[in-house]
């Protein structure tokens, strides 16, 4: 930890309420991510590279990048096959984490219609009677009941295998269907994608490298076009779909007097009912026996953002502030559910009154409590967790509160529906904005911290030079936040904004910077870029489009960046993936891709440059359209 002391906050973080909690770290003798980051470097060059395999019992093997050790793992395999395997795989996991997301919440809906659920309802039933209707499942002279019943047993059927391609596939524009079937990669079932990826990067089985990666293309689409958007259109018609909503961001949300609990996670399907049991007047009179004003909920990551597109819940943080949260000694209660809550909370949770409360049987947190969640039962199940957060009050050190910073003002809440409805009900106004010029492009800047990058700098970076050039900002996951706390994200932001795009905001009273929602809400920016390539009878990949993951960590940013490029969006990455050790596969990804899909990946960790790079890119593709310039 010793060089770690040393580290000034500010090359750690760009967000004051990190900083200030960085140092109440170092001085309680706490350890943190960037701790743990500092105390494995060296960190492995091999798998850096991508070109370690440990699929095998004959291995683990290595490939020496450097030509003069062996080229070959026991089996055969060379450094093109191992990176193609590898990164076969990580698609695959981070296809499979959102897909059973997707999954979880389809259960949910399905009890729920048939009536076995408490704290559940149909709250969007137009959105329910649009999506049936798009399906092709009869709505006329049927109840809500009879509508979303046949709504759960046909996506049901989009994780198996029982027919061509998924359902929401013939959302996207039918050149990009036709060039997906014609290259063979038209997602069939979303279990089956990932089934097979696993098979195929089993020793022996898929040992061509181009092979294995149009099947990672197929397995992601499984997660863009089947698993993450089924979870986003079902948490829509069960939770409300969002519409613009002002909430708070950064530790500021924890409140010193009140009961302050942190929802963490991925899945809103136990949060929102969290929600409900937090009004519930008798836990509220017990945290004012305790002597706490009431009870205040905040999110963290992706479940903050899930409650704050909806309910404008309030957002403590993005994910390298999971730990400090709990350091401000004003946190009674953190309930997670699962993805990326780091194992390290319950350690620090253990230094404070903190209850880490683990609700998915899937998802254990040795030293947490576990409160299994139990749709049937979930009202109750809710009031349960809040009142062990409320009776934690009781154990709160007073002289050991700190809370830094005043909260940041944010909007949140842009659904599709929100903005199409925003521009009068059709893509129409914004795709003559961006004909005429005075929005040159849209980018979706999504993805994760990682400690690896000065935490919020790549995405306020990235996204404040985009907006400066009028290109409108989309945001998900947590880069949403970082841009957040940054201050990027109110109507008032259109002052940092170039004059064509700050005219646009300003007309219609929005940031330059939306946000749309959690990760797997990056299908939101699907369905998006699907209408306005269809309003324009292109392809998306004729869009001046582009995606970007400044800061990624995880298996599913992999996933979502492999979704975005093969539908058509060039990527670019703020962190290399470990796939430089292989020429092959690193040629394909960053160039020979275009010619495939119409859209590459690029990596450039300096989000100067990445700007640039994407304003070249999306000026490419306006003189393409034959836009001006
Ligand atoms: Ni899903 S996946 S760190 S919380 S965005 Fe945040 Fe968002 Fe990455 Fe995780
Ligand atoms: Fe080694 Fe091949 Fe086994 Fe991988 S699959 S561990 S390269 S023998």
């Amino acid at each position: 930890m010793s060089t770690m002391q040393r580290r000034d906050p500010r090359t750690m973080s760009i967000a004051s309420d990190a900083q200030q909690m960085i140092e109440v770290a170092r001085s309680e003798g706490i350890e943190t991510v960037w701790d743990r980051l500092e105390a494995q470097q060296p960190q492995c060059g091999f798998c850096v590279l991508g070109v370690s395999c440990r699929n095998c019992a004959m291995g683990p093997c290595r490939v020496d990048p450097f030509g003069a050790g062996p080229q070959k793992g026991v089996c055969g395999a060379g450094a093109d096959v191992i990176v193609a395997r590898n990164l076969g795989r990580t698609i695959a996991a981070g296809s499979s984490s959102h897909s059973d997301h997707g999954r979880d919440i389809l259960e949910v809906f399905a009890a729920t219609a048939h009536g076995e659920t408490t704290g559940y309802r149909i709250q969007d039933v137009g959105k329910l009677t649009r999506l049936a209707a798009e399906l092709g499942i009869p709505t006329e002279d049927r109840t809500t009941t009879q509508v979303a019943v046949d709504l759960a047993d046909r996506l049901m059927d989009d994780f198996g295998t029982r027919r061509a391609s998924l359902s929401f596939v013939e959302r996207s524009p039918k050149p990009r269907q036709e060039l997906w079937d014609r290259l063979g990669v038209t997602p069939r079932g979303i279990d089956r994608e990932n089934v097979e990826m696993l098979h195929r990067t089993h020793m022996g089985v898929d040992n061509d490298p181009v092979n294995i990666l149009l099947h990672g293309l197929r397995t992601s689409l499984a997660d863009g076009w089947g698993g993450s958007m089924i979870a986003t259109e079902l948490s829509d018609i069960m939770f409300g779909t969002p519409s613009p909503v002002m909430s708070t961001v950064n530790l500021g949300t924890l409140k010193p007097g009140w009961v302050n609990i942190a929802l963490h996670g991925h899945n809103p399907m136990l949060s929102d009912v969290i929600v409900q049991a937090a009004e519930d007047p008798a836990l509220v009179d017990r945290a004012r026996e305790l002597g706490a004003e009431g009870i205040n909920l905040v999110g963290l990551c992706c479940t903050g953002n899930e409650l704050l597109m909806r309910r404008g819940v309030p957002m403590a943080g993005n994910h390298l502030m999971q730990e400090l949260a709990i350091m401000t000694g004003a946190l009674e209660a953190m309930v997670v559910d699962y993805q990326c809550i780091m194992p390290s909370v319950t350690d620090v949770a253990r230094c404070y009154h903190t209850v880490v409360i683990s609700t998915a049987d899937k998802a254990r947190f040795p030293g947490a409590v576990h409160v299994s969640f139990d749709p049937g039962r979930g009202l109750e199940i809710g009031r349960d967790i809040v009142s062990r957060g409320v009776e934690a009050f009781a154990n709160r050190n007073p002289d050991r509160v700190r809370i830094p910073d005043e909260p940041v003002e944010i909007m949140a809440g842009f659904s599709v529906e929100a903005i199409l409805g925003a521009l009068g009900g059709t893509p129409a106004p914004l795709v003559e904005a961006i004909a005429d010029g005075r929005i040159r492009g849209a980018v979706g800047v999504v993805g994760c911290n990682n400690p690896k990058i000065t935490q919020d700098y790549g995405h306020v970076t990235l996204t404040r030079r985009l907006i400066e050039n009028d290109i409108l900002v989309l945001v998900t996951g947590c880069a949403a936040v970082a841009n957040g706390k940054a201050g990027q994200m109110v109507p008032a932001a259109a002052s940092l904004a170039g004059p064509g795009l700050r005219a646009t905001c300003e007309a219609l009273g929005i940031p330059p910077v939306l946000h749309m929602g959690s990760c797997v809400d990056n299908t939101r920016i699907l369905v998006l870029a699907a209408a306005l390539a269809d309003h324009l009878g292109v392809d998306m990949s004729q869009l001046p489009l582009a995606g970007a993951a400044p800061e990624w960590y995880s298996e599913k940013a992999v996933a979502i960046g492999a979704y975005v490029v093969a539908s058509g969006i060039t990527t670019v990455l703020g962190v290399d993936p470990p796939i430089l050790g292989s020429a092959a596969v690193t040629g394909l990804l960053t160039s020979g891709l275009d010619d495939v899909v119409g859209a590459k990946f690029a990596v450039e960790a300096d989000p100067e440059k990445a700007a640039v790079l994407i304003r070249r890119h999306i000026e490419g593709k306006r003189a393409a359209l034959g836009l001006p310039a």
